[in-house]
């Protein structure tokens, strides 16, 4: 006997905090790379936890590509929880546009005030970022306030916010920009997705999307989207590798000698940031030994580095401190037999980076 078994429930695409630029291209492949994931799947529904776009600017240049993106899928909805990078422009402070005032296709539905999406098996609150001019604005995001406008669920009810949450950041009172501990409660929701947290975290209930890509500096682990399946009530991490991974790492620099500790061995997805500290000779030696980097890792996605710990020789050689240990160092470093050599540098390195952080004052 055969049985058809109807397959129950769906799965939903939850991504946050892409942060599409337009002057980083970049950004806008990982956007391209998660569509064609969702489609590979047979996803219909993408839910946006806000910070699509790095500012309103971007939304605005960006808006018709974004909708292309769209329709060549067969995607068929797109549920996008306004983040406060979408709804303004937070490195200029200045506002042309108003998010409301533009279109994304047909497929998209822009959130801007919290409201409740009934699915076929699942309700869907959705709570953008508290963007709030006036004080009666204010009033539309106030969750106490929300309570008496959505019924009792139905069916199962998750939530897709941009927000923090209260108990997460210590002193704060449960204001702008942060949902209240209870807020899972409070509406009923057996899962609550925020955005706005760049990085992932578990905290009953609440979930973390976690940046997309790779927005900033330290940004480390992977970065990727969720998949939520209805049914079984349970959400998967899906890694984009075109999100790109963070790496930092120290490296030594002596004159023209440099020190790398730690692997040399990068995915081309990675973004390697440099600390680069210790003493050079001048600005060209400097510059030589960052285009020495820049060609050794000239397969990886982004290099970037921190000069901040290197000094040009000129400030510290007239220090006793740094003339007396530098001359004995020489000599016992030459008559050294090889294979203690190493710790010979090791020293030197150690002196230098302590000297260094004190910015060679302290006698
Ligand atoms: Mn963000």
């Amino acid at each position: 006997m055969f049985f058809f078994r109807i397959i129950g429930g769906m799965k939903i695409a939850i991504i946050s905090d892409i942060h599409i630029s337009a002057s980083l291209p970049w950004t806008q492949k990982v956007w391209e790379a998660f569509l064609s994931r969702v489609e590979a799947e047979a996803i219909p529904l993408v839910v946006i936890g806000g910070d699509l776009f790095e500012s309103i600017d971007d939304a605005h240049e960006l808006r018709g590509w974004f909708s292309r993106t769209l329709e060549k899928t067969k995607i068929s909805r797109v549920l996008w929880v306004a983040g406060n990078h979408d709804l303004t422009n937070p490195s200029t402070g200045t506002q042309l546009y108003e998010l409301s005032d533009m279109h994304f296709g047909e497929k998209v539905e822009v959130c801007l005030v919290p409201d409740l999406y009934v699915e076929e098996d699942v309700e869907i609150l959705a709570y953008p970022f508290p963007l709030a001019r006036t004080e009666e604005e204010g009033e539309r995001f106030s969750p106490s306030r929300l309570l008496a406008h959505f019924p009792p669920p139905e069916k199962r009810r998750i939530a897709v916010v941009h927000a923090g949450l209260a108990s997460w950041i210590p002193q704060m009172s449960e204001e702008a920009e942060v949902v209240p501990k209870a807020f899972a409660k409070m509406f009923q929701c057996e899962r609550v997705f925020m955005g706005h947290i760049h990085q992932r975290k578990e905290e009953g209930v609440y979930r973390t999307i976690g940046s997309a890509r790779v927005w900033r500096k330290g940004e480390e682990g992977d970065h990727g989207y969720l998949v939520y399946d209805t049914e079984g009530h349970t959400e998967r991490f899906e890694v984009l590798p075109e999100g790109r991974v963070f790496q930092e790492k120290e490296v030594f620099v002596f004159y023209d000698q440099v020190e790398e500790r730690g692997t040399q061995e990068f995915a081309s997805h990675t973004w390697l940031h440099l600390d680069l500290y210790g003493v050079v000779q001048s600005d060209t030696q400097k510059e030589a030994i960052k285009e020495r980097f820049r060609k050794k890792y000239a397969t990886l996605a982004e290099l970037t580095f921190d000069e901040e710990g290197l000094f040009l020789s000129s400030t510290l050689a007239n220090h006793p401190i740094w003339q007396v240990f530098l001359t004995k160092w020489q000599k016992r470093y030459e008559m050294s037999p090889e294979e203690e050599k190493p710790i010979w540098l090791l020293a030197r390195e150690m002196f230098v980076k302590e000297f260094l952080k004190q910015g060679g004052k302290k006698g």
